[in-house]
């Protein structure tokens, strides 16, 4: 299980499933130029919307981070899971339409007339792929053909393409390069179909933050109503709060399990209500194979560490939780096939008692997981009149992922900033709500 999943987790088509039952929609709003000296950022306000069927499958989830934006010429409207963990961006394409009548969740390249296919010989399907975790290849049109591929044996196949992207009212990027994504093969196609697409944040040269030539973006989670704000560009917020930074993990070779353009950080320990857990620092340090590298991934709903240290954590976070919080005896039951530390609360409970925080300590910067969000309740999931809690981090071996993935639950009401230029992630935990409004964007 351990070795033929994901030869780098940037591919971890596992972990890749998880956004596409998820709808978190960043309201593409209004450019404002806040400081003269730098480009002008761009601001989107985030909302979430939960997705009426609930699904069925083992992994699934349905609450990701969602922008809306415009592409083509004239726009069509599209709605993109922001996701820092992988490269290319893309959208769902239909070249036909029905009766005329444009499919408001699919982009027609039809009806674009900026919309170019490009060619499997040109320098960008030849030279600008190479961290793709499946090659394209060239179809019979000689167009670069790219394929998706996700470990519930779903897979996208569709055509890399440019387009001109809308960022608000001035802001077009012509030529924006993206996958233009015609079948998706799934065992949950009806779900899948809902997402348009999806944006490519990592640091692969075909990303949408790569291409753009941002030096940096942030973005922050709402706690309270799952909206929040993504901003591309120089944000400048110190008048915020005081970020802390950490810097990005490089590694010089390529090494298998290693992927080489997610926002690798280094995890120095974790608390528990303040206290730091025994954990040896060699298991937090990726081996001779790139084993054992965090990621920052907000295209993925949970948090995950390997299985040395998800038991460290697990057991003390029993014991600190222990005649406080009933535990669900049931071996059986495995949240997403990776949570299994669980709990019962009393359905008439309207509030959780106190509960333990748990701290990701980086180097430089530390990530506080506090109040119910060390929780989160299982849909549907009730035993006689209990409803199921289980804690919000996860087992990697029980997914056969070779990575810490530090989730977006874990980044509500975090300042997130990717700064690029840097070559850092800073930090800082706040009300995402008061930021919005402090950008002019609440809702
Ligand atoms: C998705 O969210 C809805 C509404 O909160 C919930 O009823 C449903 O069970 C969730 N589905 C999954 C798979 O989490
Ligand atoms: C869309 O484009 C395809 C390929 O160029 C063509 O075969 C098809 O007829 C077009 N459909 C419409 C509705 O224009
Ligand atoms: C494309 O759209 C047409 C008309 O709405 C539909 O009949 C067809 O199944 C769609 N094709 C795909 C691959 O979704
Ligand atoms: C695109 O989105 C805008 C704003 O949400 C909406 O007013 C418009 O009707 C949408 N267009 C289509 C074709 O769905
Ligand atoms: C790809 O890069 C190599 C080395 O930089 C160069 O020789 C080659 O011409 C490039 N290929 C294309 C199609 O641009
Ligand atoms: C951006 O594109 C939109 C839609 O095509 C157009 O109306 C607008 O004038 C363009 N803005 C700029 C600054 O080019
Ligand atoms: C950011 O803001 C601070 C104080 O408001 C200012 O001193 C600094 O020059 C600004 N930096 C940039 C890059 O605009
Ligand atoms: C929790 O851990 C402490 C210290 O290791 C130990 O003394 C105590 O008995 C444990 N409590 C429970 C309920 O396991
Ligand atoms: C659930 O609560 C109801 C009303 O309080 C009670 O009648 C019933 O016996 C309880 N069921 C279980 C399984 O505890």
């Amino acid at each position: 299980m351990k070795s033929y999943i994901i030869s780098n987790s940037k591919s971890n088509p596992f972990l890749k499933t998880l956004y596409l039952r998820i709808f978190l929609f960043f309201l593409l709003i209004q450019i404002r130029s806040c400081f003269s000296s730098s480009p002008a950022p761009f601001i989107f306000p985030l909302k979430t919307q939960i997705l009426r069927s609930p699904s069925k499958l083992q992994f699934q989830h349905n609450v990701s981070l969602i922008v809306s934006l415009t592409v083509g010429t004239p726009p069509q409207n599209v709605s993109m899971v922001l996701d820092t963990g992988s490269e290319l961006s893309w959208v769902h394409c239909n070249q036909t339409t029905r009766n005329n009548q444009p499919d408001p969740t699919i982009f027609n390249p039809n009806q674009s007339t900026s919309y170019k296919p490009i060619p499997c010989f040109s320098p960008t399907c030849v030279n600008k792929t190479q961290d793709f975790p499946i090659p394209p290849s060239c179809d019979s049109d000689n167009l670069c053909h790219a394929t998706l591929s996700y470990a519930d044996a779903s897979s996208s196949d569709g055509n890399l393409a440019s387009d001109t992207f809308h960022l608000g009212s001035s802001g077009n990027i012509s030529g924006l390069v993206f996958g233009c994504m015609d079948s998706i093969f799934s065992s949950n196609a009806d779900e899948d179909s809902k997402t348009t697409g999806l944006m490519g944040m990592n640091r692969g040269s075909l990303s949408f933050v790569s291409q753009m030539g941002f030096p940096k973006f942030s973005y922050c989670i709402s706690g309270s109503d799952l909206s929040g704000l993504l901003l591309l560009g120089d944000s400048n917020v110190t008048w915020l709060t005081p970020l802390n930074y950490t810097p990005l993990v490089q590694i010089s070779r390529p090494l298998p399990y290693f992927d080489r353009v997610a926002y690798t950080v280094q995890l120095q320990g974790i608390k528990v209500s303040g206290k730091l857990l025994p954990i040896p620092k060699s298991v937090l340090v990726p081996d001779h194979t790139g084993a054992g590298q965090t990621m920052v991934d907000s295209g993925t709903q949970f948090t995950f560490l390997l299985g040395p240290v998800y038991n460290i954590l697990r057991r003390e976070f029993l014991n600190q939780t222990a005649g406080v919080l009933r535990v669900l005896e049931d071996p059986n039951f495995v949240f997403q096939g990776a949570m299994d530390l669980c709990y019962r609360v009393p359905l008439g409970k309207t509030r959780l008692p106190n509960l333990p925080s748990v701290s990701l300590v980086f180097t430089g910067a530390e990530m506080v997981v506090s109040g119910d969000r060390v929780l989160y309740r299982v849909p549907g999931e009730t035993r006689g009149n209990d409803s199921v809690w289980c804690l919000s981090f996860g087992n990697s071996d029980l997914l056969g992922v070779e990575a810490y993935v530090i989730g977006h639950h874990q980044q509500q009401n975090v300042w997130m900033e990717f700064d690029l230029e840097k070559s850092r992630i800073g930090l800082a935990q706040v009300r995402c709500d008061l930021a919005r409004q402090r950008f002019g964007v609440g809702l």
